[in-house]
């Protein structure tokens, strides 16, 4: 009759390629997650990939104003400017220019925001896309500054200071401000008989 040996040897060398086996699983995940840690790189918030150079404001008195300037975005990820705030106005909208089939132009809040594309750049000009200020709370005078704040569609935010210039051409209409019945065409603008 065979009587089964206890073998604590084997035993234990089972045992111990059983943990090579369960530390070998375990390495897998920890790798894993090595790399997602380092994917996020590419994912850096909007803050520290987007940046703006030749900003400027426009010289105004009272009411509206807009702010100007190239947005650049050094990231893989395209980032879109959802909304923008500034002590010098309580009501900042982001706008677009578009021209009806009189040559009249028109400007309108941008559905969807400012979209930078990926290595690429956003250009905020008159006459084009621009950050509008609906109601000053004073006059802007030429050679001041003020700040404005950029919110991005990641929930980060970038401040930038800009330069008060004057700066006459393209009195663009507002879309909402239709009521007063007076149409108002830019100086360069075929007037149409209106
Ligand atoms: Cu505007």
């Amino acid at each position: 009759m065979p009587t089964s040996t206890f073998d604590p040897a084997h035993v234990l060398s089972r045992t111990a390629r059983l943990l090579r086996g369960v530390a070998a699983a375990a390495a897998v995940p920890v790798l894993v997650v090595a790399c997602s840690s380092n994917d996020k790189t590419d994912a850096a918030s909007a803050t520290d990939t987007v940046t703006i150079s030749d900003q400027w404001v426009k010289a105004a008195d009272s009411g509206m104003s807009a702010a100007f300037g190239d947005l650049t975005n050094t990231s893989d990820t395209p980032r879109t400017v959802v909304s923008a705030t500034s002590p010098a106005s309580d009501r900042i909208e982001l706008h677009e220019v578009v021209t009806d089939a009189n040559g009249t132009k028109t400007m309108r809040p941008k559905q969807g925001g400012f979209v930078i594309p990926a290595h690429g750049q956003k250009r905020m000009r008159p006459g084009g896309d621009h950050i509008m200020f609906m109601d000053l709370h004073g006059p802007l005078r030429t050679g001041s500054a003020t700040s404005v704040t950029l919110t991005f569609d990641d929930g980060s935010t970038t401040t930038f200071t800009a330069q008060v210039r004057d700066f006459s051409g393209n009195q663009e209409n507002y879309v909402p401000d239709h009521g007063s019945g007076a149409p108002h065409a830019g100086a360069q603008t075929p007037s149409h008989g209106g």
